[in-house]
């Protein structure tokens, strides 16, 4: 196993009777194309067959069995043995094996041959996963059409909220400097179906919209492209003033409008795929259309004007909470938005986190995700871990992924999950989207953390489809990186899927959140207080006192609850009904409050502090046994890591007992270790440096 080559690890098949099943059922190619798509499938094969199958590829053969080509290339024969075409879309693909008269067949088709790029790329996957070629029968195509990774890169390459080395984009040195790791980089995103990759931080530098760095992007574009990947950038919106050529950035000013159409221009000229723009505007400081008295949409309704000509699109963030307004930051996106559903052009996407706070290890789903049925809204999800960990929490985060798409809004009745709105099904929507804010490095194995690549992994199977499991997602990455050993997948799948809840339970039990160090996140600060903004500190959040614990989000509070459907308020204004999880997130109760265990709160958040730490500790057993299946490196980093991670949820868990018992006054439970530090001692631990603050902070 190396780590650099991610999942798509091709070491030789062990097992004889399988591989040479394989060499014999696709032991002579067709392969319909030689475009640059072609070229890209023919390595990949070439690539996969000499490292499973220790063979050359036959390429050359009259007599095929294995067909890669598009549907308008295939013989009448064998075209009519596949489903009709509109099984798939212009992605989709067919990996159908046939067997008549003898002669078997296994055939990748699909209308272009990006659809192809795909169809390959799950044939080579199902021989990693040792499947049985002759039973195959997919028909398969995206949910999702704009599948996006979300770099947030600064042009000198440190990485906001990065934990896994510099940007991989080297500037400096595009366009004449063409790196491997971009062509690696494409190859293993187009692996698992993604499409996009905007390039730069949401806090964005106007810099890169410049002719120069426009032949840089050109370049990667030109990379990208063959894999079915598009670049987009960030747009500072203030831009045409920052450039020098303009006095002002307002987007109802007509020089505006045209300084926009002239720089979409320019940039298509040389990038005709390009994607378009993602912007963060008006919200921490960035600048944006309530800067001259527009409203969002006359902001993102001008850029949108600007792209539309060449396709492109807009996806407008909707992560904004000012500093003026009183009101709970969590409701504020609502508050803001909601008014302009419908009001966006059609090229418009708005992009919503998962959570209305800000990517905490677990939140409620955004209620924006129920109220906006006329608008395209795109799922915003954080693969980097800037609240569970950063770079040494091993947290399989496609179960935050899935727990958030599963969620029912209710808005169109029962079963209108979260994952339904975000594919368009409930609504129809044109427009679909899913971005995950990159975790992506110049760390040798891309992510730092070596369990980091399967976040990467699961973003993109989420990101095709939504609906996708996480135990699946899990099996297969485990299978595809390491082995497919079941003694090794099996306590290795339960391993990655109660990591989440192990992160949850030693950070923000019970619905607790935001209670992590100020500015850099990593480690407890329920006692972080002044702060520029209340809702950027800790107590803002946990409104610990001696009356209790917890944000009352109820009618009695901030009526946070009004923003999602009647189902929900009725199920959370009480808190006798109200999921455990999401407990403090809509309730401020009494220590002493009495819990569905029959134990009170202030207990229940002591034994799940301890149940986390306990966690930690399962997850260094099952790892201790799996030494035999791994990279000798791998094998020593991930306990290295593992190490920290429980050093660093016991300090989570006795920081923040110590914290809350300042107000409940009460003794810990017996299972609780002795403390041996006090409360200043955690409070005097400062992180002089802490990786993943950007300059753009400053
Ligand atoms: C917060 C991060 C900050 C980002 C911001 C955003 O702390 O670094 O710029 O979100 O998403 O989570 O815009």
């Amino acid at each position: 196993q190396k780590p650099y080559d991610l999942w798509l690890q091709y070491d030789k098949i062990e097992d004889q009777a399988i591989g040479d099943t394989y060499k014999s059922q696709v032991s002579n190619i067709y392969l319909g194309t030689n475009s640059p798509t072609g070229i890209v499938i023919k390595e990949e094969i070439e690539k996969a067959f000499k490292g499973l199958l220790e063979i050359e590829p036959k390429f050359d053969a009259k007599t095929p069995n294995l067909i890669i080509a598009t549907l308008d290339k295939l013989d009448a024969s064998i075209r009519e043995e596949l489903p009709d075409s509109s099984k798939i879309n212009d992605e989709g693909y067919f990996l159908q094996y046939i067997s008549e008269k003898e002669e078997n067949k296994l055939i990748i088709s699909s209308k272009t041959e990006k659809g192809l790029l795909y169809g390959v790329f799950n044939f080579i996957k199902q021989m990693q996963l040792r499947n049985d070629l002759s039973k195959l029968s997919i028909s398969d195509s995206p949910k999702i059409q704009k599948r996006l990774l979300n770099h947030w890169d600064n042009l000198d390459r440190s990485v906001e909220r990065g934990y896994s080395g510099f940007s991989i984009w080297d500037w400096y040195l595009l366009p004449e400097l063409i790196k491997q790791e971009y062509i690696d980089y494409a190859r293993a995103n187009a692996s698992i179906g993604i499409n996009g990759t905007v390039l730069t931080n949401v806090n964005s530098n106007a810099l890169v919209l410049s002719p120069r760095y426009i032949q840089k992007l050109k370049a990667l574009a030109e990379v990208f492209r063959p894999y079915g990947i598009q670049v987009y950038l960030t747009a500072r919106f203030s831009a045409p003033i920052e450039t020098g050529d303009l006095e002002t950035a307002d987007p109802l000013n007509a020089e505006v409008k045209q300084w926009w159409k002239n720089k979409a221009d320019e940039i298509y000229a040389e990038i005709p795929d390009f994607g378009g723009f993602l912007v963060k505007a008006n919200s921490e400081g960035q600048p944006g259309p309530n800067n001259y008295g527009r409203s969002h949409v006359d902001g993102a309704n001008m850029l949108a004007e600007a792209v539309a000509p060449h396709n492109g699109i807009i996806m407008w963030r909707a992560f904004v909470y000012s500093e003026e307004k009183p009101e709970d930051r969590a409701k504020q996106a609502y508050s803001e938005f909601k008014p302009f559903d419908g009001k966006f052009k059609d090229n418009v996407l708005v992009q919503v986190k998962n959570g209305a706070i800000d990517f905490q290890p677990r939140e409620p789903f955004h209620p924006l995700f129920g109220a906006m049925p006329n608008t395209p809204l795109m799922m915003e999800f954080q693969i980097t871990q800037e609240y569970l960990g950063g770079m040494s929490h091993l947290v399989f985060l496609p179960k935050l992924f899935e727990e958030v798409l599963e969620e029912d809004t209710y808005t169109q009745g029962k079963g209108s999950t979260v994952a339904k709105i975000i594919d368009g099904q409930l609504s129809n929507k044109k427009l679909t989207g899913m971005a995950g804010v990159a975790n992506i490095g110049t760390a040798k194995n891309w992510t730092g953390h070596p369990f980091g690549q399967a976040n990467w992994y699961g973003f993109g199977r989420l990101a095709w489809n939504p609906e996708t499991s996480a135990k699946t997602i899990a099996q297969d990455w485990l299978k595809m990186t390491f082995t497919d050993k079941s003694d090794f997948v099996d306590p290795m799948t339960k391993l990655l899927l109660e990591s989440r809840e192990a992160v949850v339970n030693y950070m923000t039990p019970l619905g607790l959140h935001h209670i992590m160090a100020a500015n850099h996140h990593q480690g407890p600060g329920p006692w972080v207080k002044d702060m520029p903004r209340p809702d950027w500190t800790s107590v803002y959040y946990h409104k610990a006192a001696a009356d209790g614990i917890g944000f009352d989000r109820t009618s009695s509070g901030s009526n946070a609850l009004e923003q999602y459907s009647p189902e929900i308020q009725k199920k959370y204004s009480d808190p006798t009904t109200t999921p455990d999880k999401y407990l403090l997130w809509f309730h401020h109760l009494p220590w002493d409050y009495k819990m569905k265990s029959g134990k009170t709160l202030c207990y229940e958040i002591a034994a799940h502090y301890q149940k986390g730490v306990e966690q930690v500790e399962g997850m260094q057993k099952t790892w201790q046994k799996m030494q035999e299946y791994v990279n000798p490196q791998v094998f020593e980093k991930t306990n290295m890591l593992l190490n920290i991670q429980l050093k660093e949820a016991k300090k989570w868990r006795n920081a923040c007992l110590l914290y809350f018992q300042q107000f409940s006054k009460m003794d810990f439970p017996d299972f609780i270790p002795k403390m041996t530090k006090d409360l200043n001692y955690y409070k005097s631990l400062k992180l002089p440096y802490a990786p993943g603050i950007s300059p753009s902070w400053n």
